[in-house]
């Protein structure tokens, strides 16, 4: 029986074309500066997301602590969502590598609003902190893939304007939110110092992120990727697997998103499951299984019996992620399988 793998869309695995393309992928030293396809993506990236710079890195948690590190001095207070990446499954690495301290905001499906973010900024006053950074996630992970609005994020940036603040935009999955929006990443990404987009999700490439923003920043960057142990070779090899993804990859990310609108359209349908449709804008559902008398990990365990993984958020809330790997077969067999635990179409009152 073959597996359908709705953990993540960082399960993906290098399609033919892509590997093709880092078989032949032109290398060099990429600490030298010398991996000329590692150059041409971080002008791809810097060009496509309307910044100066960009810097290949590993990882997207290592991208956003390396943004971190550059905006902030041990000391200051970092803004962001409650629910953020960098708050929840970064290890703690803002205390850790930048000495900061952070200031979580509850939001809505994810969003902060601009008078939130106001009422949190520290008097200039010696007994508190620095307000020094705001960061934002777009689309928002734990909020379900939800999409941060241009607007909202514009009139934080006027807030941040008056206060000296800097921005940073976690954007592992900002290629989803261009996508199901029409707006372009580079007017996503317009207010931000500094952006962080991720290959290695929904564009399927096996590794690798990119950090972008003005020249000094990424000088600057470049410095903390060498001194967090980011600083890689030929990595030329990976760099071709990227550019193979923004060239193959974007576009078809609206399947992703068709796949998880009917997903969780069937799922809200099942007895003992809520999902909050509203919340579904990009490739995730989240379904609440509260009703079901059953624990999320005890469904998980079922229906991975039946070929299908996902994974348990919370007590009672499953994710699923739709991607490259996952066909309209795979969403249907997703479907049985849930139906097949939890129950019949013909929800009860
Ligand atoms: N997210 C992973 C897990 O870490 C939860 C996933 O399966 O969704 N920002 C956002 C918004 C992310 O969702 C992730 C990964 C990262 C940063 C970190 O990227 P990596 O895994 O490359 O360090």
């Amino acid at each position: 029986m073959e597996t359908v793998d709705l953990r993540s869309d960082t399960v993906t695995k290098p399609t033919a074309g892509m590997r093709e393309a880092m078989a032949r992928a032109e290398v060099g030293d990429d600490v030298f500066g010398e991996d000329p396809t590692v150059n041409r993506l971080q002008e791809t990236v810097a060009e496509l997301l309307g910044k100066e710079a960009a810097l290949f890195v590993p990882s997207g948690t290592m991208s956003n602590q390396i943004a971190i590190k550059c905006h902030t001095q041990p000391g200051d207070e970092v803004i962001l969502e409650r629910d953020s990446h960098s708050f929840h499954y970064e290890g703690g690495g803002p205390a850790l590598l930048s000495g900061v301290q952070l200031h979580p905001l509850p939001g809505e499906r994810g969003v902060i609003t601009a008078a939130q973010v106001a009422a949190a900024v520290r008097p200039g006053d010696h007994h508190y902190p620095r307000s020094r950074l705001v960061c934002l996630e777009n689309t928002h992970n734990r909020a379900g893939g939800t999409i941060f609005p241009l607007e909202a994020i514009g009139e934080i940036r006027q807030v941040a304007d008056r206060h000296g603040l800097r921005m940073h935009l976690d954007g592992a999955r900002l290629w989803n939110a261009a996508v199901a929006t029409g707006i372009s990443e580079r007017e996503f990404a317009a207010p931000f110092d500094s952006v962080s987009v991720c290959l290695s999700k929904g564009l399927g490439a096996p590794v690798g992120s990119l950090l972008v923003g003005s020249r000094e920043f990424i000088h600057l960057a470049h410095r903390y990727r060498k001194v967090f142990g980011g600083g890689m070779r030929q990595v030329g090899i990976l760099a071709a697997a990227g550019l193979y993804a923004l060239a193959h990859h974007r576009q078809r990310l609206a399947d992703d998103h068709r796949r998880a609108r009917r997903l969780a359209e069937a799922l809200a349908e099942l007895p003992g499951a809520s999902v909050d449709l509203e919340s579904v804008q990009t490739n995730m559902v989240f379904v609440d299984v509260g009703h079901s008398g059953m624990e999320a990990a005890e469904v998980v365990a079922k229906v991975r019996e039946q070929g299908v993984l996902c994974l348990a958020l919370g007590p009672s809330v499953i994710r699923l992620v739709t991607h490259l790997d996952v066909d309209d077969e795979g969403v249907e067999r997703a479907i049985v399988a849930f139906a097949n635990i939890l129950g019949r179409r013909g929800k009860r009152p």
